[in-house]
């Protein structure tokens, strides 16, 4: 207790947290570090300054991936956050100075470089991406999201790219798939398979808003949806029975392809089939299970692409700033 190290062999980053950084530093893995400077991969910090990976952090300043930061002014990936001043990532905040929403309506702008949405109006959820071709051969940039990985989506940096955003967008790309479908997504209240209701006449929003572009995109083969109960599968959290193969019918509107970043403005209106001027509409496909438009069962929202043929091409969806209207 009040050495100035207790560290071991971690990788930095709890269930949910970062992903991709690894640390390696010389000793034992520390179990406690009480007073001390800094607990790297140790299972409690209190009053240290730095709690990377650690189960516990009571006072300390910074907590990355630790489970718990109770009284730390940081917490990154940390499940639960008493009385922090930020938290990012985390499913609860209590009493912080200050929480990683900077707009109730923004739903993500990628700056924070996570895979989290903000946590603003009641939303909670992370990105993912999706595949439904069979014998997948191809690869889905970031990885297709599933329980066992942990969630691989990571932000994508544009800074250098020579792109005019710049920062952070959502981006997805897939090398040379035949037919299927493919795409990425949020949740709007919950993650993966525990995707629960989002009420958006709560907050009075009448339009979702984004921008995007597209590299090797055709005409009617990219689309945004939102994701209601009723549409999406029993097994991922929906309404809709799998045994009857049509789920995933969801809402939809056609975007077209964009080489440069184009801002998309659709209609989340009663019934989102009457276009408003400027707006998209949304409409249900012929072939699937045919629910009601409802505003108070929004589950999710993804940029599905849909590949048709044998077009084996390796194509590219960059989506930013994505908000809700009123
Ligand atoms: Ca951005």
């Amino acid at each position: 207790m009040g050495g100035t190290d207790s560290t071991g062999p971690s990788t930095v980053g709890g269930a949910g947290g970062f992903a991709t950084v690894e640390t390696m530093l010389g000793g034992q893995p520390g179990t406690s570090s009480i007073g001390g400077t800094r607990a790297v991969g140790g299972t409690t910090s209190i009053g240290g300054t730095t709690s990377i990976g650690g189960t516990t952090s009571i006072g300390g300043t910074t907590s990355i991936g630790g489970t718990t930061s109770i009284g730390g002014t940081t917490s990154i990936g940390g499940t639960t956050s008493i009385g922090g001043t930020t938290s990012i990532g985390g499913t609860t905040s209590t009493g912080g100075a200050a929480s990683n929403c900077k707009d109730s309506a923004l739903i993500d702008d990628l700056e924070d470089a996570d895979k989290y949405i903000y946590a603003c109006s009641g939303r909670s959820g992370n990105w993912y991406t999706y595949s439904a071709e069979s014998g997948l051969s191809t690869l889905v940039k970031p990885v297709p999201w599933t329980v066992a990985d942990g969630g691989g989506f990571v932000a994508t940096s544009l800074l250098g790219s020579g792109d005019s955003k710049g920062g952070y967008a959502a981006v997805f790309e897939i090398t040379s798939p035949s037919t299927g479908t493919f795409g990425m997504g949020f949740e709007l209240n919950g993650t993966d398979r525990s995707k629960f209701a989002y009420d958006i006449t709560s907050y009075g929003y009448k339009s979702l808003q984004f921008s995007y572009k597209t590299s090797n995109i055709d005409v009617s083969e990219l689309q945004v949806q939102v994701v209601l109960k009723g549409t999406l599968s029993a097994a991922y959290g929906g309404d809709c029975n799998p045994a009857q193969g049509k789920c995933d019918n969801h809402f939809s509107a056609a975007l077209a392809p964009a080489t440069n970043w184009t801002p998309a403005k659709v209609s989340l209106e009663v019934p989102p089939t009457s276009s408003t001027a400027g707006m998209l509409p949304l409409a249900q496909g012929a072939w699937g299970t045919v629910v009601p438009y409802s505003q108070t069962t929004f589950l999710a929202i993804q940029f599905n692409v849909t590949v048709a043929g044998s077009a084996s091409k390796t194509f590219k969806v960059w989506v930013d700033d994505v908000r809700f209207g009123s």
